[in-house]
């Protein structure tokens, strides 16, 4: 198992790990308490004030599917709040969220690490609302929730990391040898399956479409109401709470 970096704040956590790679271990972890530019996919901002887990775990040998670092990253984070609060149903939500009650707790951003042109390693980039205030979620556009508020209690971030930190390697030793097993886990724990989502494709307008399947290197098999079948490797999906999008 690898070793916990901790520090008081960084501009992100992917990019420290990104820029100390050679010198860090497989499975590491790198936390902060606070970033000053962190990020989501898109160079979408990750809002980072202090209380809440900012972490970013090091893969030093890169599953042949490079979606199962996200796949690692989403499962541990669910895993990790299931340890702790066991009455808390935590969902995946393609492709990179972790959501309570249709609210969005954790973000992923896995980033390739390349060495003359071959990939070396990924940093799995996870970012956990541990103890955000509801003003703070409200700031946020989309719906969100820290488990502070799912829970009723303070959330000890070092509890939570350290618990995290054990999740992360067991699932990534599974990824590596139990790939199947891994994408089968992954699937069952992801809420859009069977869904009616409006889908907001990388480019292009939004459409509403049903949800039939996701593959294993992590695309969403979509049905338009016309019947016609698409597939796309990212993206964002829109939940309503009610399943219902009329
Ligand atoms: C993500 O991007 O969800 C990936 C977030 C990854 C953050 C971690 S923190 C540690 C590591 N270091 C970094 O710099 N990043 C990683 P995306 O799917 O693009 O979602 C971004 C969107 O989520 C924003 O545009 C907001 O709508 C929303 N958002 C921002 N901050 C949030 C928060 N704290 N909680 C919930 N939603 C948030």
């Amino acid at each position: 198992m690898g070793k916990i970096h901790s520090f008081e704040t960084l501009d992100s956590t992917n990019t420290y790990a990104v820029r100390h790679f050679d010198e860090l271990s497989d499975g590491d972890l790198i936390v902060a308490k606070t970033q000053t530019a962190g990020r989501g996919r898109l160079n979408r901002k990750w809002i980072s004030t202090e209380g809440n887990l900012f972490a970013s775990f090091v893969i030093k040998d890169p599953f042949d599917e490079p979606f199962y670092a996200t796949m690692v990253s989403s499962l541990s984070v669910v895993a990790a709040i299931n340890k702790l609060y066991p009455d808390i149903h935590p969902e995946i939500k393609w492709p990179n969220d972790v959501i309570i009650d249709g609210k969005k707790i954790c973000g992923v951003l896995c980033e390739g690490v390349i060495r003359e042109g071959k990939l070396k390693g990924i940093i799995c980039g996870i970012g956990v609302n541990l103890n955000l205030t509801r003003e703070d979620l409200d700031s946020i556009d989309q719906p969100a929730i820290s488990l502070s508020v799912a829970a009723g209690e303070k959330i000890i971030l070092k509890k939570f990391a350290d618990e995290l930190a054990i999740y992360l390697n067991w699932y990534y030793i599974t990824g590596n040898n139990h790939m199947a097993e891994l994408y089968r886990v992954w699937k069952s724990k992801n809420t859009v399956i069977g869904r009616r989502v409006k889908l907001y494709p990388p480019s292009g307008e939004p459409f509403f479409a049903k949800i039939l399947d996701i593959s294993e290197d992590g695309r969403l098999i979509a049905e338009q109401d016309d019947g016609q079948q698409l597939h796309f490797s990212c993206g964002d999906v829109k939940l309503k709470p009610n399943n219902n999008f009329e």
